[in-house]
């Protein structure tokens, strides 16, 4: 598939899924949207690809927001459907078994941060700016908002963004627990393909186990969270990664993982 509004790039196992829409900043039309999960799939079928980055091209915005031009004549059930493809999608990314990083310089509202919330940890510039506008719009969020950053964040500061709209700086973000990292913005795209390098470089099938115990786990009473863990790790007793760690740590020298 031919992209007209994301770029998609491979370097060293790692792979850039950058938004190119500067002029609307990068607001999530359907276009883009068919264009996200094209590349997410191709992520997930790549075994290539061992990391993966998700960005915003241009200096002022990650993601901002759903594309409101797009969005303001839908009947409802043109909206339901535009709210399952986004879902889909970034369903999709947060269950990928892969590791992936968004690196957020600039705005990323709305669905601009719903997509950050999906991607397993957030480098942030800073520059950045988080909220959830969808209020000042006459909306509720409709791409995870509501689920994904009380469980991030916690139900009151969720709360708080979510009922006022209110944007954050990356700083506060860092605070609360939104972003993992902040990093001066000529500084960011450096520091998150440093990052997701080494975890391309990690046993790949432990990753994959770590995230499906993670994602899975969550929601499960705690004593079948635990047996989820076990049966995962249980797993990683089949591997080469597996012998090869335990083998290396013995012999006191560096693994050599290899991905199975
Ligand atoms: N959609 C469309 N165009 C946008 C846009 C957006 N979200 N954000 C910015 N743009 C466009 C602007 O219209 C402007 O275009 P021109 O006028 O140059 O043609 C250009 O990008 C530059 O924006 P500004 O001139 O406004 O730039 P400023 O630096 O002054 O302000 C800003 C930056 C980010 C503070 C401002 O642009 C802004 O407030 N943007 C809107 C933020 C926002 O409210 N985003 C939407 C969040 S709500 C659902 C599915 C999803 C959702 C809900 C329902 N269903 C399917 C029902 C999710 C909703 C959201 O994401």
């Amino acid at each position: 598939m031919a992209y007209n509004n994301i770029i998609f790039e491979v370097e060293d196992s790692v792979a850039t899924i950058m938004f190119n829409r500067p002029k609307a900043l990068n607001a999530m039309n359907s276009e883009t949207m068919g264009e996200f999960m094209d590349a997410i799939k191709r992520c997930g079928d790549d075994d290539g690809i061992k990391a993966v980055i998700v960005t915003g091209g241009g200096e002022k915005a990650f993601v901002a927001g759903a594309d409101i031009a797009e969005m303001q004549d839908l009947e409802p059930s043109e909206a339901l459907k535009f709210m399952e493809r986004g879902h889909e999608t970034y369903r999709a990314l947060e269950l990928l078994p892969k590791p992936s990083i968004a690196a957020v310089r600039g705005f990323a509202l709305g669905g601009g941060t719903e997509i950050a919330m999906s991607c397993d940890i957030r480098f942030a510039a800073d520059n950045a700016r988080f909220g959830q506008p969808e209020i000042l719009l006459g909306l509720t969020p409709g791409w995870g908002g509501t689920q994904r950053l009380p469980r991030l964040i916690g139900i009151g500061r969720a709360l708080e963004l979510l009922m006022s709209g209110g944007q954050i700086d990356a700083q506060r973000a860092y605070e609360i627990g939104l972003v993992n990292k902040v990093v001066p913005a000529d500084q960011l795209m450096d520091e998150t393909k440093k990052f997701a390098k080494k975890l391309a470089g990690m046993p790949a099938f432990a990753i994959k186990m770590i995230k499906h115990a993670v994602n899975f786990g969550q929601e499960l009473p705690l004593d079948h969270a635990n047996r989820l863990e076990m049966e995962c790790c249980a797993q990683c007793f089949s591997t080469h990664d597996q012998k090869e760690g335990m083998k290396a740590f013995l012999e006191k020298r560096k693994a050599n993982f290899i991905g199975r």
